[in-house]
């Protein structure tokens, strides 16, 4: 199983580390745990965790693709299956104006996600109790979340505590706040919709080398001179800036998640508390660049799928300055490569 290949652009995690994305917790409320089914049904349930435990379990072992491009393959999950649930196998319970499911959280902000209802039916996500074994920890979404075959992780709510069937869509919030494709597949890479800049007005905030506070999500300035480039708390997720230049560029607080910063020339730049999950920046120069703070989750240094001796690797220097705790959220292939560096680059440093 282990042997099967990733999805594109995924990387596994780390034997035994399952990365922590997105809400670190579950509302504060006092009330028992349950779980409502509404909306379009022929009569709304409410199931308590009691009931839920009660209930035949069942184990399956699934993929989890985060958009962030770790991947934990197999992982072992037991609970009940949604559809179980939703009576499929008997009277459905659902009416027939039903279309899409939304899953909503007992947390603060009452993330959601939603599915089409027949890819529910097709997927038949598991309301998990149990993973790996152990009872589902808080921070991954115990006591109950789902687990959604087949789609990104961000499709997998954790502390559910409602389910609802609707007659039309409602967007979940990666997919309205951060502009996370609805669709979700991680075969097809439908990780972010497409960005919203037209040519032009991506052109002329280039021509500015301006974009501290700015939301240009997916902007494209491959092989642009952006040399000084302010971006201080700009949003870049899945921005391009391959082959780029941005000596001493600022991107301080910046999110760049799964931006693509190949061969980048980020000499002196500063990229401290930047958000660097899932970027790519193998080949890119590093030398004297500071990522101080910036989170790693996913990001790469160093191309992976190609064989070793051609492989571009970012060059790094006695002055790049990183925090080597935060290399632990690097897959091990390219922690290992990062460590040799920072190891050499001392070295000529000591000389
Ligand atoms: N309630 C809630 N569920 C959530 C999220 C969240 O922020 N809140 N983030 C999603 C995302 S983007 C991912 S990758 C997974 C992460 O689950 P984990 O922290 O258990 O790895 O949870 C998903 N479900
Ligand atoms: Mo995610």
């Amino acid at each position: 199983m282990t042997d099967q290949p990733l999805p594109p652009n995924q990387q596994r995690v780390r034997a035994g580390h399952w990365p922590l994305v997105g809400e670190r917790g579950p509302r504060n409320d006092a009330a028992p745990w349950s779980l409502a089914i509404a909306g379009c049904v022929r009569q709304p349930k409410t199931i308590s965790l009691d009931e839920l435990r009660a209930m035949p379990q069942v184990t399956r072992r699934i993929d989890v693709h985060c958009v962030t491009r770790w991947s934990k393959p197999a992982m072992e999950f037991s609970g009940v299956p949604l559809c179980d649930l939703l009576e499929r196998n008997t009277l459905p319970m659902w009416t027939s104006e039903a279309k899409f499911v939304s899953f909503v959280a007992r947390s603060d902000r009452n993330h959601s996600t939603s599915l089409p209802l027949h890819e529910t039916l097709q997927l038949d996500p598991l309301i998990v109790l149990q993973a790996e074994g152990q009872p589902l920890a808080t921070e991954h979404g115990g006591p109950l979340r789902v687990v959604v075959p087949g789609k990104y992780f961000y499709k997998s709510v954790k502390w559910i505590e409602r389910i609802e069937l609707l007659p039309q869509e409602r967007l979940g919030y990666w997919e309205s706040e951060a502009g996370y494709h609805n669709g979700a597949d991680p075969w097809q890479e439908q990780r972010y919709m497409a960005s919203t800049l037209s040519k032009q007005a991506a052109l002329r905030v280039i021509a500015t080398r301006d974009f501290s506070q700015r939301d240009l999500r997916g902007i494209n300035a491959a092989y642009r001179d952006l040399a000084n480039l302010n971006a201080d708390h700009a949003l870049l997720r899945d921005a391009n800036f391959q082959a780029a230049n941005l000596q001493h560029a600022n991107f301080r607080n910046a999110n760049l998640s799964n931006a693509k910063l190949q061969s980048a020339d980020l000499r002196e730049a500063c990229l401290v508390d930047a958000d660097l999950e899932g970027a790519d920046l193998s080949g890119a120069d590093l030398r004297g660049c500071d990522l101080r703070g910036a989170s790693l989750f996913g990001a790469s240094f160093r191309e992976f799928h190609v064989d070793d001796s051609r492989s571009k690797i970012a060059m790094i220097d006695a002055r790049t300055r990183i925090d080597l705790p935060a290399l632990d959220a690097l897959v091990d292939e390219q922690k290992t490569c990062m460590l040799a560096a920072l190891k050499s680059a001392q070295m000529t440093n000591d000389k």
